[in-house]
C-alpha cells in the first residue's frame, strides 16, 4: 500500500522521531511511504542516508492539488493535514483509510479509545471516517514500535564508537529535559566508577557537576542517527530517557531504565509516570522493596518527590526489564499491526464504494 504520514514538529525530536520511526517500519514490511512534515530539520542527524521507499516531503507540498492521496493516511498526534490535501482524499474513491496515531500511554483508557472511528460530519474531510489508534502494552491497543540490538556484544560495540568504557566502569546513558535533578544523580551515581554519555541538551550539564566526583566521568554525546542511539540503549548499563520513542526503545533494550515523561499542565505526565509503573511491576514481578525503591527512584527524577536514599537493586531491577520485554515480545509490533489494521478498513471502504462482497484493495 502507499502510505501518506503527516506530522508536525510541535516541540522537541518526538514527533519527528516517531514518525521517522514508524516510515522506517513500513518500509521494512515492503510499503511505500511519503512523509510530509513541517520541519525536516532533525532528520539531518536522525536519518543521515534516509531509507529507500520512504520519500521525505515538505507539509507545504501536500496543498499542492496534483499530489493524490495514498490507500492510508496516518496524521500523526492529531496534526490535521491540510485541508486541500484532506478534500482530495474526500474526492478518491474508494477513500484513503485515515487513521490518526495518538500518544502513547500505559493509561486504561488506551483500551477502550483504541479502533475508535470518528465519522466526519463536517469540512474537507466531511463523509470520510477517521480511525483512533492508540500504541500501548496489552493486547487490546495497538503495540509499540520495535528496534533492534546491534549484532556486535555491548563492549565491542561501545569501543567501535569511542566510548568504550575503563576497566570496572559502568555507562550510563542520560538524555532529559531541562529542569531534571542533576544534582542529586552524581552522588547517587558516585559510590561506582561511571562514564555517563550525555545526549545534547541538559544532560551535558553533567560534565562541570562530575569534576569534583573522583569515579564519574561525563562526555557529550553529538546528536546521533536514531539506529545508532537505538543501539547505544543496548549497550549501556542504565538508561535515563524521556518522552515516548526513546522511552519505548529502552524497553526494547530491556537494560535498567529511568522514564522521565514529557511534562504536561496539571501533573497528568505523572498520571503516565504511575499508570506504566503499576504494569511494569506487576508483569515483571519486582517484589515489593524493589518496585518501592524503584517508584521513588523515578518520581525523584522527574521532580515529584524526595530523592530516595537508595539505590534499587539493579540485579533485581535488570531481571525485571528482561522479563517486562519477554511479555511485550508476546505482541505483534505496531507496523505489523498498524498494516493488518489498514487492511481491514481498506475492505470495509472497498466494500462500501463498490457493493461488491469480495472486493479487496491491497
Ligand atoms: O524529544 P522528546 O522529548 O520528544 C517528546 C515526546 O515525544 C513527547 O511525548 C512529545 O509530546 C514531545 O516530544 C512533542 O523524546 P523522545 O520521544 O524520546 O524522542 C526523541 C527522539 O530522538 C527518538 O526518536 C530518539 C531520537 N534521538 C536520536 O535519534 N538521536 C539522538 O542523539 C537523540 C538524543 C535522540
Amino acid at each position: 500500500m502507499r502510505w501518506d504520514v503527516f506530522c508536525r514538529v510541535i516541540d522537541n525530536y518526538g514527533d519527528i522521531g516517531v514518525c521517522w520511526r514508524l516510515c522506517r517500519a513500513l518500509a521494512e514490511r515492503d510499503q511505500m511511504v511519503r512523509l510530509w512534515v513541517d520541519d525536516a530539520s532533525a532528520l539531518g542527524w536522525m536519518a543521515p542516508s534516509g531509507r529507500a521507499s520512504v520519500e521525505v516531503h515538505a507539509w507545504s507540498a501536500a496543498e499542492n492539488s496534483t499530489v493524490a492521496a495514498g490507500d492510508v493516511v496516518i496524521e500523526a498526534f492529531g496534526c490535521d493535514p491540510p485541508a486541500g490535501f484532506v478534500g482530495r482524499m474526500a474526492a478518491r474513491s474508494p477513500a484513503p483509510v485515515w487513521i490518526n496515531l495518538e500518544y502513547l500511554s500505559a493509561e486504561d483508557y488506551v483500551e477502550r479509545s483504541h479502533g475508535l472511528a470518528s465519522p466526519q460530519g463536517c469540512g474537507a474531510g466531511q463523509g470520510l471516517t477517521k480511525w483512533f489508534y492508540y500504541p500501548g502494552y496489552t493486547a487490546a491497543t495497538g503495540g509499540l514500535l520495535r528496534s533492534s540490538a546491534p549484532r556486535e556484544a555491548p563492549s565491542a560495540w561501545l569501543a567501535a564508537h569511542g566510548w568504550a568504557p575503563r576497566p570496572g566502569e559502568r555507562t550510563v546513558l542520560v538524555f532529559c529535559y531541562p529542569g531534571a535533578p542533576l544534582d542529586a544523580l552524581v552522588p547517587a551515581l558516585g559510590p561506582a566508577p561511571t562514564q555517563l554519555l550525555c545526549a545534547p541538551g541538559t544532560a551535558a550539564g553533567l560534565v562541570e557537576r562530575v569534576q569534583a566526583s573522583p569515579h564519574l566521568r561525563a562526555r557529550c554525546l553529538p546528536h546521533l542517527p536514531q539506529v545508532t542511539f537505538d543501539e547505544l540503549l543496548h549497550c549501556t548499563d542504565l538508561n535515563l530517557v524521556r518522552g515516548e520513542d526513546s522511552f519505548v526503545q529502552a524497553q526494547w533494550a530491556a537494560v535498567p531504565f529511568i522514564w522521565q515523561p514529557y511534562v504536561q499542565p496539571d501533573g497528568v505526565h505523572l498520571a503516565k509516570l504511575d499508570a506504566f509503573l503499576d504494569r511494569f511491576v506487576a508483569a515483571s514481578g519486582l517484589a515489593a522493596p524493589h518496585a518501592g525503591a524503584l517508584r521513588q527512584l523515578w518520581h525523584a527524577w522527574s521532580g515529584a518527590g524526595p530523592w530516595p536514599g537508595s539505590w534499587p537493586d539493579e540485579s533485581a531491577w535488570r531481571c525485571a526489564c528482561l522479563r517486562w520485554r519477554a511479555g511485550l515480545l508476546a505482541q505483534a509490533d505496531l507496523a505489523g499491526q498498524l498494516i493488518q489494521f489498514a487492511r481491514e478498513k481498506a475492505r470495509i471502504l472497498g466494500f462500501a464504494s463498490t457493493g461488491t462482497e469480495g472486493t479487496k484493495r491491497d
